[in-house]
């Protein structure tokens, strides 16, 4: 059963009761993500590749003390908003925001969280958070995936982060790492972080004939498909690595902690790579909407 707490919007709703294909997605990276007005860009894409596809999108956000999965666009162009105070919700995050009665956003752990509640399968997002370098910092991400069951369409973890061990970590936590039409590991911005993928598919169908095992067996962890950022917007990787190693500086320099480290990160990269980062994360972020709705579809059928 649902928990009260949760309210589908009403077509998010019908599209469940039918088994019609429904796709999860994250606001985390539209309120603390991506910079205004690129947010607002990103948003409209999503919504639109995910219904080009035949699929019904289910942003998840907080508001007024309930976790919503299903928002307007003109919800989202409020989420989006500069100046607009809008919470960072990991899923340990929900008790307090909800309380709180204001607006939260959901990064990968909060929304995953939401859809298996909602038994929404498929979820997107851009780039999962992972192990950091060299801070013990350790995304909640991970944790999430490893106990939340469905698949999470991603291009990689955030080039932010530490891929090899963020790779380890996953497999200790028994989380199926995919790649999509590659046999390695996306870097988000990047193509390759230059670690070998032991498994692939190479369609949507394949994708989905994963999730369908894996619900078949009751595995309680997710899928996670790495699709590769698309390459005529893919950035060099050791040009991503100089970029990130300058500004994991800055915010080591700064006392930049906690929950803030991403974002701070990512506006950082923005900035350093003159906007070519941004345009990577847009790109990737349609690409993984447009694979995820397919994904769901495939899953439906
Ligand atoms: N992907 C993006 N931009 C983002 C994020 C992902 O392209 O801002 C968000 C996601 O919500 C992800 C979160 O779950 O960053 C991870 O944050 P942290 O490293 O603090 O766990
Ligand atoms: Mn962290």
């Amino acid at each position: 059963m649902t928990p009260s707490l949760i309210r589908p919007s009403n077509e998010v709703s019908a599209a469940l009761a039918s088994g019609r294909a429904v796709v999860a997605l994250e606001t985390s990276v539209l309120a603390q993500g991506l910079p205004p007005p690129r947010n607002l860009e990103a948003a409209r894409a999503l919504d639109a590749a995910v219904r080009a596809e035949g699929a019904t999108p289910a942003w998840v956000a907080i508001d007024a003390g309930v976790v919503r999965a299903g928002l307007s666009m003109a919800e989202l162009d409020h989420l989006a908003m500069p100046g607009v105070a809008v919470a960072k919700v990991a899923r340990r995050d929900y008790p307090a925001v909800l309380a709180s009665g204001g607006l939260g956003a959901t990064t990968v752990s909060a929304t995953l969280w939401a859809a298996a509640q909602l038994g929404i399968e498929v979820m997107c997002t851009g780039g999962i958070g992972g192990v950091h370098r060299g801070t013990g910092d350790v995304s909640a991400d991970l944790l999430e995936l490893a106990r939340l069951p469905g698949l999470v369409v991603c291009s990689g973890p955030k080039s932010i982060v530490d891929p090899a061990a963020t790779l380890e970590r996953l497999e200790e936590l028994g989380v199926l790492v995919v790649g999509y039409r590659t046999s390695r590991l996306p870097f988000f911005l990047a193509r390759d972080a230059g670690l070998a993928l032991e498994h692939r598919a190479d369609s949507a169908l394949e994708a989905a004939a994963m999730a369908r095992a894996r619900r078949g067996l009751g595995i309680s962890s997710a899928v996670l498909v790495c699709n590769p950022v698309p390459d005529d917007h893919a950035l060099d990787a050791a040009a991503v690595a100089d970029a990130v190693t300058e500004c994991a500086r800055l915010a080591n320099r700064e006392g930049v902690c906690g929950k803030a480290v991403t974002p701070f990160l990512l506006r950082c990269l923005a900035e350093v790579t003159r906007g070519a980062s941004l345009e990577a994360n847009l790109a990737l972020l349609r690409s993984n909407a447009t694979l995820a709705a397919q994904i769901a579809v495939a899953c439906a059928a």
